[in-house]
Parts: C-alpha cells; structure tokens; sequence
C-alpha cells in the first residue's frame, strides 16, 4: 500500500477574496497542512487557464452562471480566474508548498474544461496525474481542497474510476454551492460512486 494526499485547485482565486469565491476556503489551509506528513507522496493540482478561457463569461459576453455549447459539452459559465500565472492562479498563502512533489496543470487548453485532476471534460486528454501516481505504485489517494461540488468531485470519481482505493477528507475541502445543496450532493454521489468520506481527525497520524 503507498498513499498519497492530493490537493485540488488550492489556489487564491478560489478563496473568500479570489474571483469565483469558496466559502471559508482559508479554513482547509492548516487542516491540509497537517495531513501533509501522513501519507507517502503530496501532490497537488492547480487550474490553469489561458487568457479567454472558453469557460469564461467573458469571452462570450454571457453571463456567469449561464450555460454553453462548448465544443460539444455543456459548459457554465465562470467568471475570469486561475489565469496561467496570474496572482489568482498561486497557491493561497499559507499552504506549505514545501511539502508539494509535484504539480499537475488542468484546464490549458482554449476550448475544454477540466474539473477533475485526471482527464478534461470531455475525456479526451489526461493529465499524467493517473502515470505519475502508478509510477509510484500509489494504490491509495485522499483528495483534499477546492472546490467539493466541481474539481474535488470529479478528481474523486475518476480516483474510484482508475481503480484507485480514494478517500475523501471533508473537512478539508470547500465548495462554491451555486445551488445550496450542491456540495451535500456531490459528497453523496462521490460516496456512491465508492468513494470513502473521511474527517482529518480520523486518519492515522
Ligand atoms: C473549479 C470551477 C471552474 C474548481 C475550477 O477548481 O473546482 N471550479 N474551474
Ligand atoms: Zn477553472
């Protein structure tokens, strides 16, 4: 059994004061820090959008929220964030970046999202998240950070998907709620995919 923790899209566009808001997402900052030294490796993936991002409201003068042919897919509409390189694309301040191995980019290509850690949206590309973790012989992931209901929740069902045993760590991740019950449900169906739901505190120190 190898382990490691995977940290989803910790980045300051995704916290109180970034472009698309996570609710008290400063709060999972030291929960993740602390588990950072209870599993064999430390990854972390990071949304990298380019300029004009086909998932912007902005590049199709839409409105944030609304919805999208994109390329094929039903896309939402977001308001500008995680721009390649931009302040709202680092890691929010706080997280102990040390202790991160390695760094997967999602979401660089023009015209397709990609909410989980492991393929876009329209399954065509992977990351090199599912090689790089094999290498390694991980047989075992605990997904942490932002957001619960989008990338946290996809990176979950493709961990279960690729075979991997896949946890998550709830009280270290947060979610954007664009309906209220959003992250309850995501949860219920990452547990229903197999996914394991787990509090920090319950993991072997
Ligand atoms: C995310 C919406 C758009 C996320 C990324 O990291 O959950 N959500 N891009
Ligand atoms: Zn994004």
């Amino acid at each position: 059994m190898k382990s490691a923790l995977i940290l989803v899209d910790i980045q300051n566009d995704f916290s109180p004061d970034g472009a698309l808001p996570v609710e008290q997402a400063f709060d999972i900052i030291p929960v993740v820090n602390k588990l950072m030294g209870q599993f064999d490796h430390v990854v972390a993936t990071q949304d990298w959008h380019p300029e004009g991002h086909g998932s912007f409201a902005s590049t199709h003068n839409k409105e944030v929220g609304s919805f999208i042919d994109l390329a094929g897919v039903a896309q939402i509409m977001w308001p500008d964030h995680c721009v390649q390189g931009s302040a709202g694309s680092d890691f929010i301040d706080g997280l102990n970046i040390e202790a991160i191995e390695h760094v997967i980019y999602k979401g660089t290509q023009q015209n397709i999202d990609s909410y989980s850690g492991f393929f876009d949206n329209q399954r065509l590309g992977k990351t090199g998240l599912a090689d790089y973790l094999h290498n390694l012989g991980v047989t075992d992931v605990y997904i942490t950070g932002l957001a619960t209901d989008y990338c946290v929740k996809f990176t979950a069902l493709d961990a279960v998907e690729l075979g991997f045993n896949t946890w998550v760590v709830t009280d270290a991740c947060r979610g954007v709620n664009m309906q209220p019950q959003d992250c309850e449900q995501a949860l219920l169906a990452m547990q229903s995919a197999g996914c394991r739901l787990i509090v920090s505190d319950a993991l072997p120190a």
